[in-house]
């Protein structure tokens, strides 16, 4: 949009006048950033509701993305470079005296997600909007977020996520939408008037889904679309509720992933995803009949994207409401949901495949599992002359169980794997069964991330020195980026580059100061590790090499560069191995921290809860981009990409999309060590793998593995104990100690390169001209070419901006 500096300062004056009757030279720097979010926000409106219009008016398709989780990161920087104001404003709080970077500071993260699943949710999200598709979000409105961490001695602590307290920017309620989600109770079959059966509901609870909408603005092309989220609430009418039935229904969008060790928990989540799939797919259902008089165009106008199983019941639930409310055929109704519903799988770990008892599934959705019923046994029906052993193993139903993976491919018309290894061993493994039978609706979609939230907006040194040095193109064409490869043989613009990372580096050193109190070198390489904390991720291999540095020093062996070791990551409350590795990890910092022979050279800083906002600060400073789990177990991972994408070097397995980043920038530009996911798979097989022998014959892995039970870290009595065994007792579920050797060798190797400045400038650059085909953008496109079927407008502007 057009604005000129001081139109901008007197409307943001005014509105600071308008909303809290202060002047703009007295306003706290909360509400300096309530003022600003909100003109924003109006900035945004007649665009928002533009394209609502305008996919009506020309019955244009609509995505829907499903999700449990989102994480969308602070929007209001976000907002204004999408609206192409960021340096006007900028500009303009500079006049006036004001801390744009505070401001920007004061927004919280929304609790709304986890982890990959959900930030990748939200790049889509933000792409969909930039590449002019019209995607929605559907997800709920937790009040609280997963939680917040913080380290008690080394221990993580969760602290409650409050981050509605002061309530949010960008939503808008929208009552007159809600709709009512039933659970439990009754369900009859009764003859009716059109000759068919007519579910008949009685007893049932029913709560109201109360819709808040948030504007995702696109990129500079006039285009917004909607994230809903969706809130449980007590129904105004209807029987009065006692205290704890208000309670059970406000709990429903309560808090992300509730814990599912009790059966209480686990009907809890069930009602979540149910009521997610159910109260999205009634509005959509009830906004289409507004245009249209039969459900003919279904399949052309709406496409629902079903992100992992979490909305899965998304399939029955459409069934549901063809078959009941519309009052379709069977037939009709299944031909319409399949070709509405597409599938991503998110996992290949088989603890994480979703599967409900039925003993828990039908009393609460007694509709919806008559539904999978017959889903199930047409499907038996359908494939009866094959195999019997083979339908049986991924039937919808089996074992007493609902088994969402299987009935989400069966009633999706593609399903897609995350990168290309990962696609690959669903097809070979997970889901092998189901590649059999129907391989066409197979197709790899590799994930993508937000260069503009990445690049653009928190790494502005490396942002500037690109428009200088190839100009602005890549903002907008993410594969312009290219342009850079010739920039790598010349010293100039090495050393440029080397400048802006060391600012980076600096401004998170500061923050390094100011939040845990350590003064960490600016000189030094920067080793990062920024991911959930789960064993196959092996944080716990990172921090082995870190001890054998620590040994090495102390044996006065020095040598390599600086290092200094970043982590940040969070583990699920009930994970308590992961609680362990965070506390090791602790323990070793403060050891190596506090130690003056070691600490000139070496340190570690675990920085406390691991977020967007956090990894925006840590990314833009990396120089190592530690990517080491075990291969065949990361889907793809992301934080990969964006690390790459503000020039750090990976040091990384053959997994998920390190394989990809490989093939991108060339052997020469990236460190790959370990095992290869079939290596891994055949040890699997043979049982050849012996931790213990390997403890026992290498006097390297030997001295490493026992500082974790000798006494060398102080206070991890019980934690290296526990992890000890689980190497060398429990032989290593995750082959830490196998890609041992090879990780320190391939450490050592990245180390010369790094003493080495151009050398190392050659690979940074190698990986910068290389990000572009990681942008999310393009990941989308692919979504909408293969899966979709819908033409993005491709940055052609709705409004001349
Ligand atoms: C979360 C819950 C259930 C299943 C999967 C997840 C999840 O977050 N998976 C992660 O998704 C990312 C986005 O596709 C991938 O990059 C990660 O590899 C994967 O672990």
């Amino acid at each position: 949009m057009a604005l000129t500096v001081s139109e901008f300062e007197r409307a943001y004056k005014e509105e600071v006048l308008q909303l809290f009757a202060e002047s703009w030279q007295t306003a706290s720097l909360d509400q300096q950033f309530a003022a600003l979010a909100s003109l924003v926000k109006r900035y945004s409106a007649s665009d928002w509701s533009q394209t609502k219009q305008a996919v009506d008016h020309n019955n244009e398709k609509q995505i829907y993305y499903f999700s449990i989780e989102f994480l969308p990161g602070r929007m209001l920087a976000t907002n204004l470079l999408n609206l192409g104001i960021l340096t006007t404003v900028e500009r303009a709080f500079k006049e006036m005296g004001l801390n744009f970077k505070r401001v920007l500071g004061m927004e919280v993260d929304p609790g709304l997600g986890n982890g990959g699943l959900g930030r990748l949710a939200s790049s889509f999200l933000d792409a969909m909007a930039s590449i002019g598709i019209n995607g929605n979000g559907n997800g709920l409105r937790y009040q609280t977020g997963l939680f917040k961490q913080d380290f008690l001695n080394g221990y993580q602590v969760e602290l409650p996520d409050d981050w509605l307290r002061n309530g949010y920017v960008w939503e808008t309620r929208k009552i007159e939408r809600a709709v009512v989600v039933r659970f439990g109770g009754e369900v009859n079959l009764l003859p009716s008037a059109d000759g068919r059966l007519l579910a008949q509901y009685r007893h049932t609870e029913n709560v109201l889904a109360v819709p808040y909408d948030i504007p995702q603005i696109g990129y500079r092309n006039g285009h917004v679309n909607t994230m809903r989220l969706w809130q449980a609430e007590p129904p105004a009418m209807g029987q009065p509720l006692t205290v704890a039935q208000r309670e059970e229904i406000s709990a429903i969008s309560q808090s992300l992933y509730p814990d599912d060790s009790t059966e209480a928990g686990r009907r809890l989540r069930l009602r979540q995803e149910y009521f997610l799939v159910s109260a999205g797919l009634q509005s959509i259902v009830r906004h289409y009949r507004k245009t249209h008089q039969d459900f003919t165009q279904f399949a052309q106008t709406v496409a629902v994207h079903i992100n992992d199983t979490h909305p899965a019941m998304a399939i029955p639930e459409l069934m549901r409401l063809l078959l009941d409310e519309v009052r379709l055929d069977w037939d009709s109704a299944w031909a319409i949901t399949v070709q509405v519903m597409s599938y991503t799988n998110h996992t290949l770990l088989q603890e994480a495949l979703e599967t409900w008892s039925i003993d828990l599934f039908a009393p609460l959705l007694p509709r919806i599992y008559q539904i999978i019923q017959e889903i199930d046994h047409r499907f038996r029906s359908a494939y009866h002359d094959a195999d019997p052993a083979l339908i049986d193993s991924i039937a919808p139903l089996g074992h007493n169980m609902v088994r969402m993976a299987y009935l989400a491919v069966w009633g999706s018309h593609a399903v897609n794997g995350v990168a290309a290894l990962h696609t690959r061993l669903l097809e070979e493994s997970v889901l092998s069964g189901w590649y059999q039978l129907v391989p066409e609706r197979f197709s790899n979609q590799t994930n993508g991330i937000t260069l503009r939230r990445w690049v653009q907006l928190a790494n502005r040194p490396l942002a500037k020195l690109l428009d200088k040095t190839i100009g602005s193109d890549w903002r907008r064409s993410p594969l312009a980026i290219e342009a850079l490869q010739p920039f790598a043989d010349q010293p100039k613009f090495l050393h440029k580059l080397a400048a802006a990372k060391l600012k980076n580096k600096r401004s998170l050193a500061a923050y390094v100061k100011r939040t845990v109190g350590l003064s960490i070198a600016t000189d030094a390489m920067f080793d990062v590790q920024i991911k959930r904390l789960h064993a196959y991720k092996r944080q716990l291999l990172h921090l082995l090499r870190i001890i054998d540095q620590y040994q090495t020093l102390k044996a006065g062996l020095a040598g390599g560069p600086k290092y200094v070791h970043i982590f940040a990551a969070k583990a699920a409350p009930g994970y308590y191995y992961a609680k362990e590795i965070i506390k090791a990890i602790n323990a070793t910092a403060d050891l190596i921290n506090h130690d003056p022979e070691v600490n000139q050279q070496l340190q570690v800083a675990f920085l406390p809860n691991y977020s967007v906002s956090l990894a925006e600060r840590i990314i833009a400073a990396a120089d190592v981009s530690e990517q080491i789990s075990l291969a065949g177990k990361e889907a793809s991972g992301t934080s990969n990409m964006k690390l790459m994408a503000t020039g750090a070097v990976t040091l990384a397995t053959m997994d998920g999309a390190n394989i990809e980043i490989y093939d991108a920038v060339g052997a020469a530009n990236m460190m790959t060590f370990g095992l290869s996911s079939e290596q891994v798979l055949q040890h699997q097989r043979n049982f050849d793998y012996s931790a213990r022998d390997l403890f026992e014959r290498d006097p390297r892995i030997h001295r490493i593995v026992s500082a974790l039970i000798d006494g060398t870290i102080p206070g991890i009595e019980v934690e290296g104990q526990d992890i000890y065994q689980s190497l060398i007792q429990y032989n290593d579920e995750y082959f830490v100690l196998a890609d041992l050797k090879a990780y320190l060798d391939a450490g050592a190797r990245l180390d010369e390169l790094y003493l080495r400045p151009e050398a190392w400038g050659k690979m940074v650059v190698a990986n910068l001209a290389a990000s572009g085909r990681f942008s999310s953008d393009l990941t989308v496109a692919g979504y909408a070419r293969d899966i979709w079927h819908v033409t993005p407008e491709n940055q052609v502007n709705r409004h001349e901006l």
